[in-house]
């Protein structure tokens, strides 16, 4: 909105000119992110507390989570308030792909909304049911991937890190892997939100690391140059991404062990979907599982652990997600979260470099 309100005063006053750049508005996005985070906050777990909206802990689980009993849940409507906001004062709203991101975002957390609200207001356990669920998922990841499909303006196909030349043209199957994506990179930030900070730490690395990717993905000369796709439109993504990367920066301030509030299935699933909607469109899917490697470990450990019970009855792990695993084995809860972390600025590190090793 901005961009349209300031820019045309450039013409009278030449400093008005920077709000064309898209690297100044990402940093105006994620202050404002930051900001918003910080300002609301203490108001916004308040009114949670005053509410009710105290999350329901599991008793099969640790017995180290019992105490957690209570604590404010579905924070991550201050994320979604803090992504939306700076978004639309911050970004060019004639793109097309900040649209499909900022909508598939929000929508994801609707669904997210409707499983914490059930589980929490109406203190109905099961939420909305993992059918519900997936359904209204598919349904959402399918209008993304549907309209990027008509919109593109690229070959739907699907880039291999390392080999400049190797890509697999998808045809209309783009459609069906890109829903595997969204849907997958959603149920996998869910899963690892179950300690104070763990997926919010992944998710502003990786959110980081897709802004840098965005930026040069949608930089005619920059991708040129590094010999990655050029996905026009895609940079303005970066404002979307700084806004991500900050809001998940702002709500870990209260989320820090020991959190004083959890961001729900609201944030979860849209913080998830945000990451595989972007990577979608910027053809960069198998650099998310790099990136995101931390959320493939954590889903893979409940595949691993299911699997291995329901064909030998023994368990792989002490408790899945493998965090559970290590809280069990006698980590701190901070000793597990910092570590994840600690990978997850590695994984980050390793994905970029893939930028200049192709
Ligand atoms: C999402 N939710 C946390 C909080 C957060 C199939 C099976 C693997 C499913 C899985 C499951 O239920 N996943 C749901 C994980 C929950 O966090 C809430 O959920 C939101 C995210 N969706 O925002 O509102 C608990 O996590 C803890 N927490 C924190 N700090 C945070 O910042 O401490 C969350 C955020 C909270 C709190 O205790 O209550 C969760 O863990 O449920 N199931 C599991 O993860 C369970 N694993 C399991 O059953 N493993 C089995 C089989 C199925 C693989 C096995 O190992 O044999 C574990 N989780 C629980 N109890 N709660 C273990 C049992």
């Amino acid at each position: 909105m901005l961009l349209y309100l300031l820019y045309p005063l450039h013409a009278e006053y030449s400093a008005f000119n920077v709000f064309k750049y898209i690297t100044f508005r990402t940093f105006g996005a994620a202050i404002t992110s930051v900001l918003l985070c910080m300002l609301i906050g203490p108001a916004f777990i308040r009114m949670l507390q005053r509410r009710q909206m105290g999350q329901v802990v599991r008793t099969d689980g640790p017995q180290s989570h019992l105490a957690k009993q209570g604590t404010p849940t579905m924070g991550g409507a201050l994320i979604l308030l803090a992504i939306v906001v700076p978004t639309l004062l911050w970004g060019d709203l004639s793109n097309k792909n900040l649209w499909i991101a900022l909508l598939t975002t929000v929508f994801f957390g609707v669904i997210g909304y409707v499983d914490d609200y059930r589980k929490v207001i109406k203190k109905n356990s099961k939420g909305l049911s993992a059918r519900h669920k997936m359904v209204l998922q598919i349904l959402v990841a399918g209008a993304a991937a549907y309209a990027l499909y008509i919109f593109r303006e690229t070959p739907p196909v699907l880039k291999f890190p390392f080999f400049k030349d190797l890509a697999l043209n998808l045809g209309v199957f783009f459609i069906p892997f890109a829903i595997f994506v969204v849907v997958g990179a959603s149920n996998a930030v869910n899963l690892t939100d179950g300690l104070d900070g763990l997926a919010v730490g992944p998710t502003i690395t990786t959110s980081a690391t897709f802004l840098v990717l965005s930026y040069c993905a949608g930089h005619a000369v920059i991708s040129e140059y590094l010999q990655i796709p050029h996905v026009p439109g895609a940079g303005e993504l970066s404002v979307f991404l700084g806004a991500v990367a900050a809001a998940c920066l702002g709500f870990l301030w209260f989320n820090t062990y020991p959190a004083q509030v959890f961001m729900g299935d609201v944030g979860s699933l849209a913080l998830g979907a945000a990451l595989g909607v972007v990577s979608v469109i910027t053809k960069n899917e198998i650099l998310l599982a790099v990136a995101g490697g931390i959320f493939v470990i954590e889903t893979l450990s409940v595949m691993a652990q299911v699997m291995s019970f329901k064909m030998t009855g023994k368990r792989v792990f002490k408790m899945a997600p493998i965090h559970h695993h290590f809280e069990l084995k006698g980590w701190a809860e901070p000793k597990v979260i910092v570590r994840f972390w600690i990978i997850s600025i590695l994984l980050a590190l390793v994905t970029l470099s893939t930028l200049k090793l192709r």
